[in-house]
């Protein structure tokens, strides 16, 4: 702080700074801020219970106490009538840096410790279907995708890297718990100065940055599954294939190869077969084909291909495609799944434990996969499968949030609302008013990290940092912590929560292991006191030695991946023994589940947002000024916008059976044709808060996307696609008011 300013700077080491940071100095004091706690006028005046006035009520203002109080009521009348089976404390999402208060862990901790536990959600938004699919195929997600190819392995020994989704410098800008060093564009660009080729399939030119020089391969959206058989196809009929991998590491290739062939339902995958599907013209994928064999080739898959329905065949499918070039395993060469996604991916792990905050014991079993939280809310005992289980939705009377935004990250929010209509209680803690606070019966204003004492750190970056609070508390913000240890006396537990520590007996207390850590490899280990008042070090780090599919190519037997067979499975016969349709025992073409019709021709791409995180500090100055006419942009191609009469600039409307946003509209040649692109984040805001479907007036598209799971395997999230139509939106334009707190003054 300088003179009453916030001033940001990137780490000095950081050879790429990222400017998403630039959204903190209007953030800290913006109006949007939460000045002090409030409860929900209509849950004040006639108690818990469902009410679909949740999103469009007034707020009432009230002291801590008494707010408290009457939350810690509410509290014990759910966990002593009904049980703490009847709390669902899932509340996924990212919050901010800070191993301390981080808030799933402090949530998470108050539920257990104070409320006997809750019911979870397991998996991620990020990666719903491959953490489910990979363990049945591969062996350890985190093994695959944080200690396998690394970016100095891409840099020294790639030759090509086929990039399906991409490796955009935007998305890993971020990275849980913080990055000191972006190293990515440097890697990509030694790379392609030593030779290697990088080719990028995705509607999106973006996806690459000009340093990898690509060549871009547009292709139809959710068509990469097609693409893929098509080149394994001509490997196989070339004799390309590396056979001699497929027989030692792998099982059920054969079985695969007929499916491929067409020897089991008449449809050989061929290029010809191909092109239709994914708009590359076979001769186009022959070549490819015959560029990758014989090569230290690195298949890449992002994690957004898995985010859209059947999103588990393309993670399958790049595996059985790298499998077929046998170089997994190799430096630089094999499979590296959503390398680039996160700037936690291809870098090494640190060698000592970080700083982590215990969760306690939950004590509740139940638990349904992340996205399907609407499902659950609308459907209380119904049943459905995952991962090969019938499962049975469990009455969920509160709801309790801290550290997410359903608003920002779950699909179909007209949905959403109508789910969470439906519950007594809707309990969040929030540092704005996020479209999620808006709908809680309780809002508890909580400090961001400027505001409070933490450890920045994250376990594949070197970097350990004391964050001291720069500025006092927004209004009558408090820590979460502080929060729940309050609420947790209410219920007995205090001192169970808290195990009387204050927030920088904590600090010193989870710093400790880390100390420990570096005295037992001989390393210099500073006191906390040290640490603190220091500006951080750096902690060793883990070789980069490929993890365990480098161990498993050298020695197949003696190094077996953990799958049931101890190989990578080609076919999955715990899959085919679950008799899943939408997700057989091997990659199957399931059809293009993103069919434009005459009402919807369009696919909508809803990708991570470049100028921010999601929807954080989207009221901030680097989000907020990469916005027209204070709407989000979309990118489309001229000859689709000239077909709609459309403009560049020009504010259009896009729409389906779901729902409504408006958008403004940027013209580029590198999109593909019949795509639409709107990033995630914009805070949903609706014209007309009584309405059933409102148009949201910002460019929020998850009013437009489909609240349905990747199949009934993984019941993962599905937001990243959809059809939409489009239109040029003429009428007066409605003003913004996300930001805008539905109190006034009230501090
Ligand atoms: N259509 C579509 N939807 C998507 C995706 C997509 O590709 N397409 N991607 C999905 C993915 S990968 C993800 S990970 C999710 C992300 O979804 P979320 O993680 O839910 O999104 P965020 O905006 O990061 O929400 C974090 C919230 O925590 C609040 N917060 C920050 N710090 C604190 C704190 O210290 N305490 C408390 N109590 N709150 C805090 C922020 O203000 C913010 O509202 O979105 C998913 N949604
Ligand atoms: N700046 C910034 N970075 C972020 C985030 C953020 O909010 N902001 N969020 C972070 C999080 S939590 C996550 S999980 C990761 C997500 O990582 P990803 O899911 O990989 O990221 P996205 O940007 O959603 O998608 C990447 C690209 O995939 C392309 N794509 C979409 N559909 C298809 C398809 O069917 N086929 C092909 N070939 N390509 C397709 C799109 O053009 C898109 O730009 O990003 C992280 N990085
Ligand atoms: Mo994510």
């Amino acid at each position: 702080m300088k003179d009453g300013e916030l001033q940001v700077r990137s780490h000095p080491g950081d050879p790429d700074p990222n400017e998403v940071i630039q959204n903190f100095p209007a953030a800290l004091r913006h109006r949007a801020r939460i000045a002090g706690p409030m409860v929900r006028r209509g849950w004040l005046e006639n108690g818990p219970g469902p009410d679909d006035r949740r999103g469009r009520d007034d707020y009432v203002p009230m002291s801590w106490t008494a707010v408290l109080d009457l939350l810690g009521k509410e509290l014990l009348r759910v966990r002593d009538g009904f049980g703490p089976g009847a709390i669902f404390g899932g509340s996924y999402g990212w919050a901010s840096a800070g191993r301390f208060h981080h808030a799933q862990s402090q949530i998470h901790r108050f539920l257990n410790v104070a409320c006997g536990g809750y019911v979870k959600s397991v998996n991620s938004y990020s990666s719903g279907s491959s953490q489910v699919l990979v363990p049945h195929i591969i062996g350890e997600y985190e093994d695959l995708t944080k200690r396998n190819v690394s970016w100095d392995q891409v840099a020294e020994h790639s030759d090509i890297v086929l990039a399906f989704g991409g490796m955009a410098l935007k998305n890993s800008m971020v990275a849980g718990g913080g990055v000191s060093k972006h190293v990515e564009r440097g890697a990509m660009q030694r790379a392609a100065e030593r030779g290697c080729a990088f080719v990028l399939v995705s509607p999106l030119r973006a996806d690459l940055p000009d340093e990898a020089q690509a060549q871009w391969i547009s292709c139809a959206p959710a068509s990469d599954t097609a693409l893929m058989m098509a080149i394994v196809h001509t490997l196989v009929v070339e004799g390309l294939h590396d056979r001699g991998f497929l027989e030692r590491c792998t099982v059920g290739w054969s079985i695969f190869e007929r499916y491929l062939r067409g020897e089991t339902d008449g449809q050989p995958k061929d290029a010809a077969w191909a092109e239709p599907l994914t708009g590359v013209a076979a001769a186009e994928i022959v070549a490819l084909a015959r560029r990758l064999a014989g090569k230290r080739a690195l298949i890449v898959v992002s994690h957004s291909l898995q985010r859209a329905e059947h999103g588990e065949q393309p993670v399958w499918m790049g595996m059985v495609l790298a499998a077929a070039l046998g170089q997994i395993g190799l430096p630089g060469g094999g499979y590296a799944y959503a390398l680039g996604a996160i700037a936690y991916y291809g870098r090494r792990f640190n060698a000592v434990p970080l700083p982590t905050l215990s969760q306690g014991r939950n004590c509740v079993r139940d638990f349904i996969p992340v996205a399907r939280v609407s499902d659950m809310l609308l459907n209380p005992g119904r049943t459905y499968r995952y991962n090969g289980e019938t499962r049975t939705y469990p009455e969920i009377k509160l709801v309790y949030w801290a550290g997410g935004n359903p608003f920002h990250h779950h699909q179909d929010l007209n949905r959403l609302r109508k789910a969470f209509a439906r519950v007594d209680t809707l309990v969040v803690h929030e540092l704005a008013w996020t479209a999620t606070a808006r709908h809680a019966d309780f809002v508890l204003p909580c400090t961001m990290t400027l505001e409070r004492e933490d450890i920045g750190g994250n376990s594949n970056d070197p970097l350990l940092v004391p964050m001291r609070s720069v500025a006092p508390p927004y209004g009558q913000a408090r820590d979460d912590y502080e929060i729940f240890a309050d609420l947790a006396e209410r219920l007995g537990a205090r001192e169970a929560f808290t195990e009387g520590r204050s927030v920088l007996e904590w600090l010193e207390h989870l710093y400790q292991p880390t100390r420990d850590g570096l005295a037992a490899l001989g390393l210099p280990a500073p006191s906390f006191a040290e640490f603190w008042a220091n500006e951080g070090y750096e902690l060793p780090q883990q070789p980069d030695d490929g993890g365990n599919l480098r161990a498993f190519r050298e020695d197949p037997e003696g190094r077996p991946l953990a799958t049931p067979s101890g190989k990578l499975e080609i076919y999955s016969e715990t899959i085919a023994s679950f008799g899943e349709a939408d997700c057989p025992g091997h990659p199957v073409w399931l059809g293009a589940p993103y069919q434009p019709d005459e009402t919807t021709p369009y696919v909508l791409v809803a990708n991570q947002p470049r100028t921010r995180l999601h929807s954080q500090l989207d009221f901030g100055g680097h989000s907020a000024g990469a916005k027209h006419r204070g709407r989000e942009v979309a990118r489309m191609h001229p000859e689709d916008a000239a077909a709609r009469g459309i403009q560049d600039g020009d504010i259009i409307r896009l729409f389906n059976s779901r729902g409504a946003c408006l958008a403004a509209v940027v013209l580029t040649q590198d999109i593909r044709r019949g795509v639409i692109q709107l990033p995630t984040g914009a805070w949903y805001d609706p014209a007309d808060r009584d309405e059933d479907k409102p148009l949201c007036v910002h460019g929020n598209p998850n009013v437009l996307t489909r609240d349905i799971g990747t199949s009934a395997l993984a019941q993962g999230c599905t937001g990243q696609l959809t059809t939409v139509q489009v239109e040029r939106f003429d009428g007066n334009l409605p003003p913004i008011q996300a930001y805008d707190p539905p109190v006034a003054g009230a501090t």
